[in-house]
């Protein structure tokens, strides 16, 4: 029997920060495997920097002199003797170049190749290769367009609405919806000179436009020897400018066949391109049930862990393997989520004011925990969340036995949850589980936008009658101290505070302080 080629990893570099460095670090000491990470200057205390096995400063805050310097982090993985680096999510993850160095370094990138990566990097290139590979992509053109004639043309034979979108982009940069012939020309010369302005490259091609259409992603593993598995979708329409607040596992309308349908589709997709290790395709579902490949994120996604829970799959962990050269098992086949789980991203942002920025010391912090509740932060009590980085605090989520169940559980866990010195989102989670919409699953991405805009969410409670039990505890306690001093002195008991009966019936009436 032929033997598996596998190099073991024994140091890992995370190029990262914040909680998706904490989770790698996780990952890795149960595998004992040491973990190195990098910090910049506002980082030195950070969670990461406190949790490693080893710690190095790589620059100040901004991340082009610190998190993105791929030279300098490389080097610093062969001077410490480090085999591999995890680059998480955003910074070099998806940079080809990035990977190249690693690969000449003689260093273990855990992702997949940097040809992959290319091959995914543009839309126009990508959706050739998904097409040749037959995996369903949205009905439109091929090729860049090369004037507005051409794209006139175009729509008129896909049939308006259109989507204008940049042929280098991704992310929704560049990208027009186009109701009818009369938008066109101007769409046509905006959606240019945005594609220029953004990718420094103005080809735009067109699409059919999808109408309200879900986000529904299927993570892939792939490993060295060919074998791409699928692990099942997440479900990920709540989202607010392309940046997701809510995601789940399953989701609430993929049954099974769609389920097989859909996870074949990425495997062919992830397969065409040599894929390995941990990839996210990204699909359109239409509310007709039909279901369109978007683009393949080549790396690691912010929302893993809801895939974690349902199928009991260590992801950080199959990555390292897969890295090692270790072929996926027949625990990686005909993989099929159990129970429910749901995540929601914690940002220090105000939802009721525009969610605007709110840096600032955390002066206090309380994470849930319980029965199926799990925390993946960046942050401890005492943190400075600075300007500088993307101002996810920390992801909460939760597993039940049924999509009902996770959500009573959420709202549980959210009651249990206190941050206080910065604003947060949890107001917005509980607004949206006290939705109809939302609590049936009747979701789409559009759906957050229009509840903002039409005031639809606001908040269950006023926040600050949050601390009323805690105000009333310590006029009780305040009261009972000064009569115990000053009370009566000829035997009769004190008067029983007014102050103690509030507080308790507080305490009772308001889940979120006991
Ligand atoms: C679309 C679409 C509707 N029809 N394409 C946005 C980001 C980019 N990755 C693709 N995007 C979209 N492409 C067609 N033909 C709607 C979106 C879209 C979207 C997609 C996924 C998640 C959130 C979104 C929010 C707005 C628009």
């Amino acid at each position: 029997m032929a033997t598996t080629p596998r190099k073991r990893i024994r140091k890992v570099l995370i190029a990262n920060r914040g909680e998706i460095a904490v989770r790698i670090l996780r990952g890795l000491r149960e595998m004992g495997i040491r973990g190195a990470v990098i910090y910049s200057e506002p980082d030195r205390l950070g969670l990461p920097v406190l949790l490693a096995d080893e710690a190095y400063p790589i620059g100040p805050a901004p991340s082009r002199e610190s998190y993105l310097r791929g030279e300098a982090i490389v080097e610093l993985a062969v001077r410490i003797g480090a085999d591999a680096i995890h680059p998480g999510y955003g910074f070099l993850s998806e940079r080809a170049g990035f990977a190249r160095l690693c690969r000449d370094a003689g260093i273990t990138f855990i992702g997949p190749s940097p040809e992959a990566i290319d091959a995914m990097g543009s839309k126009v290139e990508s959706r050739r290769l998904m097409i040749a590979a037959g995996v369903p992509v949205v009905p439109g053109g091929k090729d860049p367009l090369p004037d507005l004639d051409a794209a006139a043309a175009a729509a008129e034979e896909i049939g308006y609405p259109v989507m204008l979108k940049a042929a280098a982009g991704g992310g929704g940069k560049g990208m027009r919806m186009i109701p009818s012939a009369a938008e066109l020309p101007s769409s046509y010369r905006a959606a240019r000179s945005e594609a220029a302005a953004s990718f420094g490259d103005d080809a735009v091609y067109l699409e059919k436009y999808i109408e309200n259409p879900r986000h529904v992603e299927i993570q892939v593993m792939g490993d060295l020897h060919g074998k791409v598995v699928s692990l099942g979708e997440r479900e990920c329409s709540l989202q607010r400018r392309h940046q997701k607040v809510v995601e789940e596992a399953p989701s609430p309308v993929v049954d099974s066949d769609l389920r097989r349908r859909m996870g074949e589709a990425a495997v062919k997709a992830a397969s065409a391109v040599g894929y390995s290790n941990a990839g996210t395709c990204e699909f359109l579902l239409s509310p007709d049930g039909n279901f369109f490949f978007l683009e393949m994120n080549t790396r690691l996604q912010v929302e893993h862990p809801v895939t974690e829970l349902v199928t009991g799959i260590d992801l950080v962990q199959a990555q390292v393997r897969v890295a090692e050269g270790e072929p996926l098992g027949p625990e990686f086949d005909d993989v099929q989520p159990r129970g429910h789980a749901v995540e929601v991203r914690l940002y220090a942002e105000d939802p009721w004011r525009g969610f605007a920025p709110s840096p600032g010391k955390i002066e206090m912090l309380r994470w849930p925990d319980g029965p199926g509740v799990r925390v993946d932060a960046g942050v401890y009590e005492g943190s400075e969340v600075s300007i500088y980085y993307d101002p996810m605090l920390a992801k909460l989520i939760v597993w039940a036995a049924d999509r009902e169940r996770a959500l009573n559980r959420l709202e549980r866990a959210l009651s249990e949850l206190r941050v206080e010195g910065i604003r947060t989102t949890v107001p917005l989670f509980r607004a949206l589980l006290a939705d109809p919409d939302f609590r049936s699953g009747n979701l789409d991405i559009g759906m957050l936008d229009r509840k903002l805009a039409a005031g639809e969410l606001k908040a269950p409670i006023d926040d600050a009658l949050e601390d009323l039990p805690l105000i009333a505890a310590a006029l009780a306690h305040h009261e009972r101290a000064y009569q115990t001093a000053a009370g009566p002195a000829n035997g009769t008991p004190a008067r029983r505070s007014r102050w103690a009966g509030t507080a308790r019936y507080e305490a009772r009436r308001n889940a979120s302080w006991t």
